[in-house]
């Protein structure tokens, strides 16, 4: 990827987040037509499809070589891989849950990752017109303001999010609820917001200080992944392994220390990889 390239994708990316953020306010307030994905907790709306649509639709006539991993393109059977070649890694609608809701926490999240590392990712909520930006080396940014985690590095005096729902698996329910209790005692305060996306980027801002959770998917994380770390963060695996943007769970903290205690309090178990 070159300068200039990196330049032309965050630009074009910036500009159709903005616009599929006109759909999402747009839909906001209206009766919505929801359709149940995998479980009664996963669900798709019309804007979903639309954003998605509207978004790979724009970028495919501008960049045609370029590859595509889409929340709703994956759900209607296209193929979730990662190759070397540019990828445009979009959740349409991160948190649907709080659109449907009409709850001010939802965004697009795009991301376009080259040689299977991220280096372009916008996280837009046009609800509270909050856009989050990053381009690989060159910081992440709040509506053009340079963002920097916080310096806490305590885990009782610090926020950590994650997400609370309901595991169809009772093992796996156990083990996420095993997770809050411990979180809840150790930290300063839990908070659950609904979306992976904008979990993260709080954590870029210096808002919160840690985010983990198991079953998120590869769209959710792509984008914000580079926004934490271009804020000074760190993104890993909960196991304490590199972050790997396919197997369904992240830990994301303001630094290192932050991160290993969450990493020596917490357990996992595996999801099918995306
Ligand atoms: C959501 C994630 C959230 C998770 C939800 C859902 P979606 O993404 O942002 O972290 O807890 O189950 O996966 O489905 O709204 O794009």
């Amino acid at each position: 990827m070159s300068a200039e390239e990196q330049q032309q994708w965050f630009d074009f990316a910036l500009d159709i987040a903005k616009r599929a953020g006109l759909v999402i306010k747009d839909g906001f307030e209206k009766t919505k037509t929801i359709e149940m994905k995998d479980n009664p907790r996963d669900l798709v709306t019309d804007t979903d499809k639309a954003v998605e649509a509207l978004v790979i639709g724009e970028i495919s006539k501008t960049f045609p070589d370029h590859k595509f991993i889409g929340e709703e393109s994956t759900a209607a059977g296209a193929k979730c891989e990662l190759t070397d070649s540019p990828t445009w890694i979009i959740d349409p609608v991160d948190g649907t849950m709080n659109f449907v809701h009409s709850f001010p926490y939802t965004c697009i999240s795009l991301a376009v990752w080259c040689e299977q590392q991220p280096c372009v990712a916008v996280v837009h909520n046009p609800i509270l017109d909050l856009t989050y930006t990053a381009r690989k080396d060159h910081g992440a940014f709040l509506n053009g303001k340079k963002l920097s985690v916080s310096l806490k590095d305590d885990l009782s005096q610090s926020l950590v999010m994650t997400e609370l729902w309901c595991r169809p698996d009772p093992a796996k329910m156990a083990v996420a609820t095993a997770n809050a209790m411990k979180v809840i005692k150790k930290c300063h305060g839990p908070r659950c917001m609904g979306s992976a996306a904008l979990n993260m980027c709080h954590v870029a801002q210096g808002a919160a200080e840690v985010y983990y959770e198991i079953g998120i998917h590869a769209w959710d994380t792509a984008a914000a992944s580079l926004i934490v770390r271009e804020a000074g963060g760190v993104v890993m695996d909960m196991t304490g392994g590199p972050y790997d943007l396919m197997n369904r769970r992240v830990l994301c903290a303001a630094n290192l220390k932050l991160a290993q205690q969450m990493v020596e309090l917490l357990e996992v178990y595996d999801e099918d990889r995306d």
